[in-house]
């Protein structure tokens, strides 16, 4: 079949790009360039999406992949994970580069009329989306700002499904440091080869470029994350306490999904000049076991 893409309207009347091709779908709403969906045709999803999840100009999306920049984590007083992600992105370009490829190009329009994009370092992102038998995406991010340097900190915050938390693992960090989010930012060393989840585990793992690779026992798959230009790699499951929190959360949705999310951050966070600019990639990939 030849792929095919087409334009619609989402939950919460939010635009949506679709794509099907002959060995996946994927869907993305303008708003945020957000990833909702990717799924391999005959599987289950890659990608996890909250049934709760509010759809709304203002809200971010819970699940798939979140666009998070300027900034990573909270600041007083302003969005949590930049103002990005609740943007509406424009979708410059659709190619189609073979039957079997879809390729997406958002690009964030330069200025925002939030409070916190007019105070900050003029700069331009654009987001481009590869779909096939990967999904693929590629994120770059120009200081356009005449005179000011930008501050970055950069990330593909995306949520992965899993049969159980309790059958997943993740490997590729064993004797990378990380920030132990739980325990003050404390700097840590992980000692696992394979990462298991017993409680809400919240890490930024830094300095770590390397490919990390999601074990799902249950569903007999092995999901991998390779990177390019990204030194952070943040793992999390909110478990049950802070499932309860989530509003735009089910209580029980931490049993199947676990965040591996690829970026810049903390001290892997960069500094543009005028004119420069920084580029983030991440491949997804799933082999059987
Ligand atoms: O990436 C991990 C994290 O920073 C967690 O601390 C948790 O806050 C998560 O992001 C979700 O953040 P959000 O703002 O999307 O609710």
């Amino acid at each position: 079949m030849a792929a095919k893409v087409s334009f619609r309207t989402g939950q919460g009347g939010l635009p949506l790009v679709r794509v099907e091709t002959e060995s996946s779908t994927a869907e993305v709403y303008l708003h945020g360039a957000h990833v909702t969906h990717f799924q391999r045709r005959g599987e289950q999803p890659i990608l996890f999406l909250s049934r709760e999840a509010v759809f709304a100009a203002d809200k971010p999306i819970r699940g798939g992949v979140p666009v998070i920049l300027p900034w990573f984590g909270s600041r007083e007083g302003k969005p949590a994970h930049g103002f990005v992600r609740t943007m509406k992105w424009d979708l410059l370009e659709v190619g189609l580069p073979n039957d079997d490829a879809v390729r997406l190009r958002f690009r964030l329009p330069e200025v925002s009329e939030s409070p916190e994009a007019a105070e900050w370092p003029r700069f331009v992102a654009e987001f481009e989306i590869s779909v096939g038998y990967t999904l693929e995406m590629e994120l770059k991010v120009t200081n356009v700002d005449a005179t000011r340097d930008l501050p970055l900190e950069v990330c593909l915050h995306t949520y992965f499904a899993v049969s159980d938390i309790a059958k997943t693992e993740v490997m590729g960090l064993r004797g990378v440091k990380y920030l132990d989010s739980l325990a003050g930012f404390a700097m840590k060393t992980e000692t696992e080869a394979a990462i298991q989840f017993a409680g809400e585990v919240d890490r930024v793992y830094i300095n770590s470029p390397e490919t990390v690779q999601i074990v799902d026992h249950g569903l007999g798959r092995i999901i991998e994350v390779a990177k390019s230009n990204s030194l952070s790699t943040v793992v999390w499951n909110p478990w049950i306490e802070k499932s309860k929190r989530l509003t735009d959360y089910g209580d029980d949705e931490y049993l199947r999904m676990v965040c591996v999310e690829s970026g810049n951050v903390k001290q892997n966070q960069t500094l543009l000049k005028p004119g420069q600019a920084a580029t983030l990639g991440v491949a997804i990939d799933c082999r059987e076991m």
